[in-house]
């Protein structure tokens, strides 16, 4: 719970070139697996874990560049396969303001992950030096945390010989979730300055989420019980931190999931992917005495995702189960926060980021209440466009997702004149909302306080929720292929470009159902090919997400 330690000092480069037979003697150790190929993905490198170590290593020498070229600011790797089976793991990078990895630097990434021997990886990070004219004599400065994967610690380990190689300060986060590590980032980064987001402390994090939503449920009346599957992982130790620093009047839950000494155990039966995918609750629920209308929501390993779901009818009907997502939590978010602006007499726009996974009834709501934009899967994506509204809501259909305030609409929310008490009301709700939602990234714990904030002003139930659109029948499926990467898209991935012809037969089938979509794309977190289906006829989605899927592999 303390601040997290520097286990090395920072040692400016000194001369003009990388520091290449500390790079290899250190690169000897950690050879890269011949013949296998790495590539960033939609949040980083991730693969087997047991693939991974040149990687890691790697990963170490180009944050600490990264460092370097940002003047020494403070660059977080977070060593995570956040939703993926407990056999994987990978590494996210953070940028000094919380964000992903500038996404010009993931090329090479890509390379010198795939560089097969020392010499090959001295030479890549050379052309990365050049690239981006990297000044080798600053100082660089790294933050390291991880999840609760058994291969974390050799990982983890593989990275600070290379930020050691390099000569960089490695500040080690220790066990986080991700959302915790991009806050750390953000708060190194800030502190002593005008935008100071935070202390640099787990603990700092938990009082400010804490704080800030005890004064917007204060005096709205004691909180009904939530349900919350940590998905076996690292949530399950946040979330009983972050409930010591709030009474349980304000927030009473129930956690379930939380064996994270298992390893097996973690994002197995369980988890927000889990229950988004197969749109049901985790397995074993029906013994644990879940009610109808019981508000119950899902973490992923990382805690970067959630997910909100309830029971209309009795436990073990499958009917009964209805999925409350991150579109769900989008319109619920956009509607609030658009009353609360309106309230307060502030003229802000506020807008919407979703992918093409968003149901259609999701994006034909928001579309009659705010402006909406679609971007490629990949928070990534999402984050810099929300970044172009005042109040910026993106959330993808999978429950990753938070909201954006910029500068000049926090600036507007300070210093703003209330008409009225109403106003003051507004404004003062809306100064604590900034700083109960992380801004740096989804994060679980936050959005599960916020739509418990929002349910609690709005005195709702999940049901009354749920009502503010019918979500179109749909399914994810994933179809294993020889090579993935063959499958290239366009349009916000809602187009294929290759392979050839492929996108044709697509919209053959498409047309044969109606109000149906659906569109392929390559994972970029596992080793498969996804498929989206949705229609307006239940008994319609088996036949179209399966022909799709067939075509998919008939092409692969
Ligand atoms: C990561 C990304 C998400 C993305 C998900 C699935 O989530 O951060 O933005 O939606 O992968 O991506 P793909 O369909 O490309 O596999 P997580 O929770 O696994 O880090």
């Amino acid at each position: 719970m303390a601040l997290p330690s520097t286990i090395s000092t920072a040692q400016a480069l000194v001369g003009e070139g990388l520091p290449a037979t500390l790079i290899t003697q250190a690169s000897d150790a950690h050879p890269k697996p011949q013949g296998h190929k790495f590539t960033y993905g939609t949040a980083g490198l991730r693969t087997k874990a047991d693939t991974l170590d040149s990687t890691c290593f790697r990963v170490g020498l180009i944050g600490a560049l990264r460092s370097k070229k940002l003047g020494g600011k403070t660059i977080g790797l977070m060593v995570t396969a956040s939703h993926n089976p407990v056999e994987d793991n990978g590494v996210k990078m953070v940028d000094p303001r919380g964000e992903m990895l500038e996404s010009s630097w993931e090329p090479f990434c890509t390379a010198i992950a795939n560089a097969e021997t020392s010499d090959e990886l001295v030479a890549s990070l050379e052309k990365l030096v050049a690239h981006f004219k990297v000044d080798l004599s600053a100082p660089a400065s790294v933050v390291v945390g991880y999840d609760t994967r058994p291969s974390c610690q050799t990982l983890v380990k593989a990275i600070i010989d290379g930020l050691s190689a390099m000569g960089a300060q490695t500040i080690d986060a220790g066990l986080k979730t991700t959302p915790q590590l991009h806050y750390l980032v953000k708060c190194l980064n800030t502190q002593g300055t005008d935008e100071a987001y935070g202390e640099p402390t787990e603990e700092g994090y938990y009082k400010k989420l804490a704080n800030a939503y005890i004064k917007l449920v204060s005096g709205k009346g004691e909180s009904a019980p939530l349900t919350v599957d940590c998905a076996n992982g690292v949530g399950a130790p946040a979330l009983l931190n972050l409930t010591k620093y709030i009474p349980a009047e304000h927030l009473s839950v129930r956690a379930l999931r939380t064996a994270t000494s298992s390893p097996n155990e973690l994002n197995h039966g369980c988890g927000a992917d889990f229950v988004k995918t197969n749109q049901c609750l985790p397995a074993g629920y029906d013994k644990e005495d879940v009610k109808a209308g019981e508000r119950m929501c899902s973490f992923d390993g990382d805690a970067d995702r959630i997910v909100f779901y309830y029971l209309k009818g009795p436990a073990g009907a499958k009917e009964s189960f209805r999925l409350l997502d991150g579109d769900k939590i989008a319109s619920l978010a956009a509607d609030y926060l658009s009353e609360l602006v309106k309230v307060a007499g502030i003229d802000l726009e506020l807008g919407c980021v979703q992918t093409a996974y968003a149901n259609g009834s999701s994006t034909k709501y928001l579309k009659q209440r705010v402006p909406v934009t679609c971007t490629p899967t990949g928070v990534k994506h999402l984050h810099h466009a929300a970044e172009s509204y005042d109040i910026g809501v993106y959330f993808e259909a999978n429950g990753h997702g938070t909201i954006l305030f910029s500068a000049s609409a926090q600036r507007k929310i300070r210093e703003a004149s209330p008409g009225s008490p109403a106003a003051q009301g507004a404004l003062e709700q809306l100064s604590a909302l900034v700083d109960l939602i992380n801004q740096t990234v989804g994060d679980a714990l936050s959005d599960m306080l916020l739509v418990e904030v929002i349910l609690r002003a709005r005195q709702w139930g999940p049901e009354e929720w749920d009502g503010a659109y019918e979500d179109l029948p749909n399914k994810i499926l994933k179809v294993n292929v020889k090579d993935r990467f063959l499958f290239k898209t366009e349009d916000a991935e809602r187009r294929l470009t290759s392979p050839a012809g492929l996108q044709d037969k697509i919209d053959e089938v498409v047309g044969k159902y109606k109000d149906a979509r659906s569109f392929v794309r390559p994972s970029g977190t596992e080793d498969c090919v996804r498929v989206y289906a949705e229609c307006a006829i239940a008994s319609e989605l088996t036949p179209l997400a399966t022909s799709v899927s067939k075509l998919v592999a008939e092409y692969a």
